[in-house]
């Protein structure tokens, strides 16, 4: 696909639902006594493969439009699928589903596709083994022998919320309670909708304890707008000129907005107007400004608040004054694609003056640079981020792959060429 050219942004849009919390409602319906109800439901490719692996273990689950209704059959309720589930691209659901599948009374396999075969599932097995789990294989295909489990305490030594998660899941069927200990503060959709589900689970800064849980209760979930996607078009909006974009009904819980604390660093010219809260979720409308941008450091506790932006706020310093440097991000290396190698690999071509570190990158911004054909991996959020790259390149650029942003934003390219001036 080649990339058009746009000279300047303008307009409002209103990014689709947040990918992990559309998920995690999935998942907690189908586990809840009864049928919950979810609104503005990512109808995109991963969440979609929730859906259908939660089908194949017998929950009925109606979709309309963006309207989703699971009628759950409570913790116990899930039956053995008759296939193997297959999870795509998605990794929340894979190392979601290892979590839910280590403690019910029958056996599951679990693959997903190329990428997901490539990405580490023991980071989940080797903790809920501990649990009395017991699964075979440390990348897809898992097989996994539902067993009776117990409460752990955990140290955890990863920064991801889908290892907690999984083991927040888990420990739902355990018999006493588990402890977990965050080593940093990661997304925690699960343990919001879980308390509002009447689960018996409490949060104290980064401990989290959840005891053996009998029912869950049903909830109407409004899924807010994912602010990893909202991260494309802030980018966007602040490196066009003579450009300014509203960003409807964001997502603004506390730890998803690392990417909020970096623009204001940078010096982005941007407001969140019309704070609210939808459903126990924070939310707000963006505004962005074009921006004279200038290079900052990022590292530390913001990272898990902002992983899943770093490729795009990669392509913001590049058009930033200055020095930036992405420190403590290793885990990028685990994602879609390693995300560390494809951004310097991708952004070299462009003449970018970026240095690949152990865990990030240092890029020199404010310089120009030159289109190029650009590889996407497959990696959804490549694919975005380098298409806003080649907006402001001398030259054209193509994309080797445009489908793959499917996964998490289906209409992106329609957001992104109506917003031309
Ligand atoms: O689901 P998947 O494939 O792992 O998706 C990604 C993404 O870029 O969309 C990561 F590749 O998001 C993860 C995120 O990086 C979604 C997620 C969640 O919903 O719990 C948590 C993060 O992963 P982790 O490993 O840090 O817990």
């Amino acid at each position: 696909m080649k990339i058009n050219k746009m000279r300047s942004v303008k307009g409002e849009i209103t990014v689709p639902g947040d990918k992990s919390i559309s998920h995690r409602a999935v998942m907690l319906g189908a586990l809840a006594d009864g049928t919950t109800h979810i609104s503005g439901f990512l109808k995109g490719a991963d969440c979609l493969s929730t859906i259908d692996c939660f089908r194949k273990m017998g929950i009925d689950i109606e979709v309309d439009g963006n309207n989703v209704t699971v009628h759950g059959k409570g913790l116990h309720g899930l039956k053995k699928p008759s296939e193997t589930l297959y999870t795509g691209n998605s990794g929340t659901t894979t190392r979601l589903l290892c979590g839910i599948l280590s403690g019910q009374p029958f056996d599951t396999s679990i693959t997903g596709d190329a990428s997901i075969c490539k990405r580490p599932m023991g980071r989940v097995t080797k903790p809920l083994s501990l649990m009395g789990a017991d699964i075979e294989n440390e990348y897809c295909p898992l097989h996994i022998h539902g067993k009776s489990l117990k409460g752990i305490e955990y140290n955890m030594t990863v920064a991801s919320a889908q290892v907690k998660t999984a083991l927040i899941l888990a420990a739902l069927y355990a018999e006493g309670d588990t402890i977990i200990h965050e080593i940093e503060k990661s997304r925690d959709h699960t343990e919001v909708m879980l308390s509002a589900m009447g689960a018996d689970i409490e949060v104290d800064g980064l401990t989290i304890k959840v005891g053996k849980t009998e029912k869950l209760a049903p909830q109407d979930i409004v899924v807010p707008g994912d602010i990893s996607s909202a991260a494309f078009f802030m980018v966007l909006g602040a490196v066009m000129p003579d450009s300014e974009i509203t960003i409807k009904n964001v997502g603004i819980n506390p730890t998803r907005t690392g990417i909020i604390d970096v623009f204001e660093d940078m010096g982005a010219d941007m407001e969140l107007v019309n704070k609210r809260s939808a459903a126990g979720e924070p939310v707000a409308d963006i505004i962005i400004r074009s921006s004279k941008l200038k290079g900052t450091t990022i590292g530390g506790s913001v990272i898990p608040r902002l992983i899943d932006e770093l490729p795009v706020i990669a392509v913001a310093s590049v058009f930033a004054e200055g020095k930036t440097v992405i420190k403590d991000a290793e885990e990028l290396k685990v994602k879609e694609t390693n995300r560390i190698r494809a951004v310097v690999d991708e952004f070299k071509k462009c003449g970018i003056d970026i240095t690949e570190t152990d865990d990030g990158m240092i890029i020199n911004g404010g310089k120009p640079i030159h289109g190029a054909d650009f590889k996407t991996d497959g990696d959804h959020r490549m694919a975005m981020s380098l298409a806003i790259l080649a907006q402001l390149a001398d030259g054209d650029s193509t994309l080797d792959d445009s489908n793959c942003v499917d996964v998490s934003y289906p209409t992106f390219f329609e957001h992104f060429y109506g917003l031309e001036k």
